[in-house]
């Protein structure tokens, strides 16, 4: 709100500013009151596009030295890797582009500058620059299309192979709960019709059904590393979507459907904790929950790095806090945690 307000106020105080050197002029009586630019206007227009290009040169640099320490860290799964590169491209290609037209741009701006007695050569067309600037483009972009193309069917290729982990992610207003196949690793049928609050059936399993006794509900989402977790998502309300940063991993939740999307984690909680960008973040988050704790504000404890699954779609008033803990671990430990669960139908039994 506070921010609101102050640009608010420098917008009006730059109207203000503008309005007064506007009444300014006009109270003038120049002694040459022309609407043709001289060359002195032309000059200083020319520099000022010079000055526009260290402008934006200086606002990308500091961008850089600012801000990529707030950039995701390394991908941890295994289609991640090449979302990135493709992006790390895309970027690089558009950021060369990019510098060298503007330079161009600004540079000729000012080369070639309005003066008395110049006068513009008439050019009519070139093929030759016609055609290189027409086919660089088209093999450049063709080229990141098809790449595109390709890394996205790979990506959104969910299959049964490799014996993948059956996990489905709920949505609700306004949190999360995960269902695991099970022993028999299907999920049982479910619907929202059949939600009993009642007796803790919060996802509306169907009793009946002989896959869903084995299937274990948790608040926390576990998966071993390496092995491939093919999710399917539903909502019992409205939009949410599922989004997982660390993964590179986001699949929309929608009311009356399912939808699927497919990873492999590649790196446990306990490694990511290790990588020096992690490690840095951690740090650089923790100097200012101890300032809060010194000024005894909320929110001051130590934070530990965890991977999170968010809800990326406006949802409701707590849509910000809608979240998830997942913990990537060694199978062994999967297992360990997997074993302490209570499956559905103990569940059911402890009820009645
Ligand atoms: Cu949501």
């Amino acid at each position: 709100m506070t921010t609101l307000l102050t640009i608010l106020v420098l917008i009006l105080v730059a109207i203000a500013i503008w309005q007064m050197t506007k009444i300014f002029e006009l109270s003038q009586i120049r002694a040459e009151n022309t609407q043709v630019a001289s060359d002195k206007d032309n000059k200083y227009n020319g520099y000022l596009m010079f000055a526009f290009l260290i402008f934006i040169y200086g606002i990308t640099i500091f961008s850089f030295w600012k801000y990529s320490k707030v950039l995701l860290p390394e991908a941890a799964s295994e289609h991640g890797q090449s979302y990135d590169s493709l992006m790390l491209w895309s970027f690089v290609i558009i950021f060369f582009v990019q510098t060298v037209t503007q330079a161009l741009l600004h540079y000729f701006g000012y080369k070639y500058k309005g003066e008395k007695g110049k006068k513009a050569l008439f050019y009519a067309d070139n093929d030759r620059l016609e055609f290189i600037w027409t086919i660089i483009p088209v093999i450049v972009l063709a080229g990141l299309i098809l790449w595109g193309l390709y890394t996205w069917t790979n990506i959104m290729d969910v299959n049964d192979e490799d014996d993948p982990l059956i996990v489905e992610l709920y949505a609700q207003q306004f949190n999360w709960t995960a269902r695991y196949g099970g022993a028999d690793n299907v999920l049982g049928g479910a619907n929202v019709r059949m939600i009993d609050i009642n007796r803790a059936n919060v996802l509306g399993l169907d009793e009946s059904d002989p896959y869903a006794g084995d299937d274990v509900i948790v608040k926390e989402l576990h998966l071993p590393v390496g092995r491939k977790v093919n999710f399917r998502f539903r909502s019992q309300d409205v939009l949410h979507s599922a989004y997982m940063p660390h993964f590179r991993a986001q699949m929309n939740c929608v009311p009356g459907m399912i939808t699927e999307f497919s990873f492999t984690p590649t790196i446990t909680t306990e490694e990511m904790r290790l990588n020096p960008d992690v490690i840095d973040k951690v740090k650089r988050t923790n100097a200012i929950r101890t300032e809060r704790a010194a000024n005894g504000e909320p929110n001051s404890d130590p934070w530990e790095f965890d991977y999170v699954l968010l809800c990326n779609k406006i949802c409701g008033k707590s849509h910000y806090n809608m979240q998830m803990k997942i913990i990537v671990e060694t199978e062994e430990e999967y297992n360990a945690w997997m074993e302490s669960q209570q499956t559905f139908s103990q569940l059911m039994a402890s009820m009645n």
